[in-house]
């Protein structure tokens, strides 16, 4: 079954970042409930920011679901990324995910990693490969011990020169990669990056582990000018069973965001 998830973020609010909740937990998982979404994404900006027993006590009481926790906050507020030249670096970015890992598979939820892939830039591609591929072959045997995948994000070329694109994604996790790492294909690097969205979801068919629904202009789907149509079919065509979590700019405010979604995904997805 697909189902949307809205994202809810501990940082301060920031209309500038694609989130629609937050910060405070209770409210965020309240108001989530109240309109009718099944799950939330949460991204922290460190694991001391989160308060697991409430978290656990809040997602019990309003019968809602834990997709996702995004790892994010350890660049954000850290720098840390799994292929810093400085070793003692790199450890702390894989234990930090590693922890996410764990974290969220105790709540039957998947970590994403995202912005802490960091970049290649003036270095040797090659070596960086090399580093983000052991890093990833590590993380995904944590996910693996506690029975999870393990999301990782291609992201535009504006955010990352790793990997760009779906089809360079897939064909670097398939050269030896664990199989439990799967892809986060999101909307808005997909819109920028892929020349045909659609067939790029098609070909990467059951790597497709997560969603990022989101618009061209990185507002809720809508407010910008992708065709969601052919991603639905294509999303339906290659059985995806996952999440489409709203990570998108709250605007033009929060509710509103989050109600637009919604709609958005229903009348994509009828429920039958
Ligand atoms: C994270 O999911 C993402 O899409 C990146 O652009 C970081 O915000
Ligand atoms: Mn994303």
């Amino acid at each position: 079954m697909i189902e949307p998830s809205l994202t809810i973020s501990l940082l301060p609010p920031n209309p500038k970042a694609p989130f629609i909740l937050g910060p405070s937990l209770a409210e965020s998982i309240t108001t989530a409930a109240e309109l009718g979404y099944p799950a939330i994404e949460l991204f922290p900006p460190n694991l001391a920011a989160v308060d697991f027993v409430e978290l656990d006590r809040l997602l019990r009481r309003h019968q809602l679901r834990l997709s996702t926790i995004g790892t994010g906050g350890g660049w954000v507020t850290r720098q840390l990324t799994l292929i810093d030249p400085d070793p003692q670096i790199r450890r702390q970015a894989r234990d930090y995910i590693a922890e996410v890992i764990e974290r969220a598979a105790a709540r039957g939820a998947t970590a994403i990693i995202g912005s802490m892939q960091g970049r290649v830039g003036t270095r040797d591609r090659a070596e960086c490969l090399s580093l983000l591929g052991e890093q990833l072959t590590d993380l995904a045997q944590v996910a693996a011990t506690c029975g999870k995948s393990l999301f990782y994000e291609p992201l535009n070329r504006y955010e990352t020169d790793l990997f760009n694109d779906l089809d360079s994604t897939t064909a670097f996790l398939a050269n030896g990669l664990p199989s439990n790492l799967q892809i986060l294909a999101d909307f808005f690097h997909m819109n920028i990056e892929e020349a045909d969205p659609a067939a790029a979801l098609r070909r990467c068919g059951q790597r497709v582990g997560h969603v990022h629904f989101v618009d061209s202009n990185r507002q809720v789907p809508g407010y910008g000018h992708t065709d969601f149509a052919p991603l639905a079919a294509a999303l339906t065509q290659i059985d995806y069973a996952g999440y489409l979590a709203i990570e998108a700019f709250p605007l033009p405010d929060p509710l509103t965001a989050a109600r637009q979604a919604l709609s958005a995904f229903h009348t994509l997805f009828p429920q039958k």
